[in-house]
């Protein structure tokens, strides 16, 4: 796979606790086509890359990263393909914020506005004079409203099938308060979930894996509107308020009428970090924007010696 040792330069940031790293060189080429063309490349012939910058011993089952592309649309600044342990991700949100936040560190760009490219479409960016980063997430939409789903050890729940980035399944039925003393017992009632939709072959668009879980609570933190718990593809819950999950939490609040255009909506993560959205109302849903704030953690090279047992990851 590789001849002698090889070198990739990256990044490391948080938002609100969850890490990206951005990949700026050394990635294979993924060719110049459109950006889900070069993810469904990615994913077929570069799942040993991906696994050799994400999981473990070189990453975690937390961190996505951000692989840095030309765009295939020349109004574009760039394109980017966020992966993480299992495979890729249509958008990540707070891995957007992340890549801003890097592009701007390293003075690739200065504030202002800026439209970066995704598998799922164009992401309208805007990093502002405090060093926060708004990301005008693509259109999302719900589904389908109140799916019963019969979880075992917990009965019958209902939740929404939304549309942010990546498919969720949103629930307020909880089976513990969302505080991080309840961790185990919400991994495994989210694993549940995905489970059961699974088996019950309820799924996104085009068959579409639903392969994030968000629980929503009201936040027992004054001023702020809701906390999430949200289990990822790779079964890690997100440490920030989840970009793409709470783009799909407001597509189901304005078509419940429960938030007005324009209205500010305080997402709280698991670990008590806060992203700020809103939105504006689209064709088939809502036009969200999320505002959050990330940090530099680490420059760094990566090297991958062909003599590792694990230069591709722990399998
Ligand atoms: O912020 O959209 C997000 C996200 C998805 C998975 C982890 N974070």
């Amino acid at each position: 796979m590789i001849a002698g040792m090889h070198a990739l330069q990256v990044i490391d940031s948080h938002t609100g606790g969850e890490p990206t790293r951005v990949v700026l060189t050394g990635f294979p080429d993924l060719g110049s086509g459109p950006l889900a063309e070069r993810r469904t490349l990615l994913a077929k012939n570069h799942a040993a890359f991906r696994a050799a910058i994400v999981s473990e011993p070189r990453g975690s089952n937390a961190l996505v990263c951000a692989i840095l592309t030309p765009p295939f649309d020349p109004t574009a600044l760039a394109g980017v393909l966020f992966v993480n342990n299992v495979g890729t991700l249509g958008m990540c949100g707070h891995g957007m914020i992340g890549l801003v936040h890097t592009l701007a560190s390293t003075g690739h760009i200065d504030t202002g506005v800026y439209r970066i490219e995704t598998p799922v479409g164009m992401v309208r960016v805007e990093r502002h004079e405090d060093g926060s980063v708004t990301v005008e997430n693509i259109e999302s939409y719900r589904l389908h409203k109140a799916i019963p789903l019969d979880i075992p050890g917990h009965g019958r729940i209902t939740g929404d099938v939304a549309w942010g980035g990546n498919w969720f399944f949103i629930t307020e039925d909880l089976p513990a308060p969302l505080a991080r003393t309840n961790l185990e017992v919400l991994t495994a009632y989210t694993t549940k979930i995905r489970q059961a939709l699974e088996a019950a072959e309820i799924c996104g668009e085009a068959g579409a894996l639903i392969d994030h879980i968000e629980l929503q609570s009201p936040s027992p933190t004054p001023n702020l509107d809701a906390r999430n718990f949200v289990l990822c593809p790779g079964m890690a819950y997100d440490r920030s308020p989840c970009g793409t999950g709470t783009s799909a939490t407001l597509a189901c609040l304005a078509q419940d009428g429960r938030l007005a255009p324009g209205a500010i909506w305080r997402q709280e993560s698991f670990v008590g970090s806060v992203f700020e959205a809103s939105y504006r109302e689209g064709s088939r849903g809502i036009w969200p924007r999320i505002r959050g704030r990330a940090h530099l953690i680490a420059y760094a090279r990566l090297v991958i010696d062909p003599a590792d047992p694990f230069a591709f990851g722990i399998p």
